[in-house]
């Protein structure tokens, strides 16, 4: 009986029957071991892959609500502006936490009233709240922060036609002595990221403490070196200028049928006097006229003089002729979309005075820090949304209006939609911002330029919302849940 258990080793002496049942267990043990390892691996491999896809999956989801976003912008700037470049009313549109299929998309704006610097404004981006890269001088682009005499002259030397290089400018010479060699453009930005062409162009000076370029006070933009990039760590955010300039401002210089707008520097003002009948009567039209000088009005004798009002006068901007029209403001309201002083097509690079952040305005002629500062104060101080010109006049004196004048307006054509995309359980970020041009009546895209890689645009606020939304484990698609996540 005892050679049915065998023997355990080389002595002779039989094991004791548990012990090999022990040693049969132990390797049971090890294989079961072994096959739970495997099995775990696997579950693994394959959990991590099911994350994988889940992941492409929101991305996906992410993708298409940006490109369902962008449409949404489109008919918004189709629709919903009162007038032909007017810019759209942020309360007649949705730009925050708005639900596409399971994705969920922002619009990334500017508000600069906002209390939080740490937290993102939503809307769409009026391209004529900011100075113009192929129509601003050296001694506009110099007041922007961070710029230096040199840099501001490279950029128009880039630009210009020429190749005579301004003070402390740069030229072919400049380019072609780089590695690699490269020439001067001598024609206009077609975006503004060619600034990073442009010689001396810095990253500092280009996205300043805002390296996600979103407007918002991130966490690393506001801790010293701790981590990228240096900042001062003011709890302000000091932007690049990337923030302040476009290329895109072009207004057309129409009225809203698409017919030539009236040029109130003609000499024959018939057309003039038609619109003011047409609007006032024909007694408010004739006492505007006589103010204006016009014949039939205070007679012909202005003679050529500075400062006369004869027909046919130089006014140098649209305000410069509202000073001196006794318009009422109301009235000038009305009509100054029908009116102009150039007699150019399209008017590159105006900047539109109900939009424009101080920093910009600023930097225009006439204007400086102070006048910027209480046209700003003074816009925030107004209940209803300002969509006139008129009220400059209230704000500032003569000289900065006829100075500042001419490079200011009322109208916006182009509008940028900085689209964020989160997928299903706040997964797969996206980002995409993209330039529409309404001129034409119908909304175009004229850019589209991928911002993923800037990485987290939505602020500190919303990305702690998030995490503690999955630590909570609710379901995206639970519209519940994303009423409590978003607050939408
Ligand atoms: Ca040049
Ligand atoms: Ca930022
Ligand atoms: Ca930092
Ligand atoms: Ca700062």
């Amino acid at each position: 009986m005892r050679h049915r258990f065998g023997h355990c080793g080389g002595g002779g002496h039989p094991c004791p029957r548990g012990a090999r049942r022990g040693s049969v267990l132990i390797i049971a043990l090890w294989i079961a071991f072994g096959l739970v390892s495997l099995a775990l691996y696997f579950a693994q491999t394959v959990n991590f892959e099911l994350r994988a896809a889940d992941q492409r999956v929101a991305a996906f989801e992410a993708e298409q609500a940006i490109a369902g976003a962008l449409r949404y912008a489109s008919n918004v700037l189709a629709t919903v502006p009162e007038a032909p470049g007017l810019p759209p009313d942020e309360f007649d549109y949705a730009s925050e936490a708005l639900p596409l299929g399971e994705a969920t998309v922002w619009f990334l704006g500017r508000n600069p009233r906002r209390s939080r610097a740490d937290v993102p404004a939503f809307g769409l981006v009026d391209e004529a709240s900011k100075l113009n890269l192929n129509t601003a001088t050296v001694e506009m682009l110099q007041l922007l922060p961070g710029m230096t005499p040199e840099f501001a002259a490279a950029i128009v030397d880039w630009r210009d036609a020429d190749s005579t290089p301004g003070p402390g400018g740069a030229e072919d010479e400049t380019y072609l002595r780089q590695t690699p060699a490269y020439r001067c453009k001598n024609a206009p930005f077609e975006s503004v990221e060619e600034l990073r062409l442009v010689h001396g162009a810095d990253l500092v000076y280009l996205f300043g403490e805002d390296t996600n370029l979103n407007g918002v006070l991130d966490p690393n933009e506001n801790d010293g070196d701790a981590a990228p990039p240096y900042d001062n760590k003011d709890g302000y955010l000091d932007a690049g200028l990337l923030e302040y300039v476009t290329v895109s401002s072009a207004e057309p210089n129409t009225r809203s049928d698409g017919s030539a707008r009236i040029n109130v520097n003609n000499p024959n003002q018939q057309e003039l006097a038609a619109l003011l009948q047409q609007a006032f009567g024909t007694d408010r039209a004739n006492a505007i006229l006589a103010r204006l000088g016009a014949p039939g009005g205070g007679g012909p004798g202005g003679g050529p003089g500075g400062g006369t009002n004869a027909p046919g006068a130089n006014f140098s901007s649209l305000l410069h002729f509202y000073l001196r029209s006794g318009l009422t403001a109301d009235e000038f309201a009305q009509i100054e979309g029908e009116l102009t002083v150039s007699t150019n097509a399209v008017l590159v690079g105006l900047v539109n005075v109900n939009t424009a952040p101080e920093t910009v305005l600023a930097c225009l002629p006439g204007l400086g820090y102070e006048n910027a500062a209480a046209l700003v104060a003074y816009r925030e101080t107004q209940s209803r949304r300002l969509t006139t010109l008129a009220w400059v006049a209230e704000v500032l004196d003569e000289a900065a209006i006829l100075e500042a004048g001419p490079y200011l307006t009322a109208r916006s054509y182009q509008y940028t939609a900085d689209v964020v995309a989160l997928g299903h359980q706040g997964r797969g970020y996206r980002r995409v911002r993209a330039i529409f041009d309404t001129r034409d009546g119908v909304p175009r895209l004229v850019s589209r330029q991928d911002l993923t890689h800037l990485g987290w645009a939505l602020g500190v606020d919303l990305r702690e919302q998030l995490a503690e939304w999955r630590r909570e484990g609710l379901a995206a698609s639970s519209g519940r849940a994303r009423s409590r996540l978003f607050s939408w």
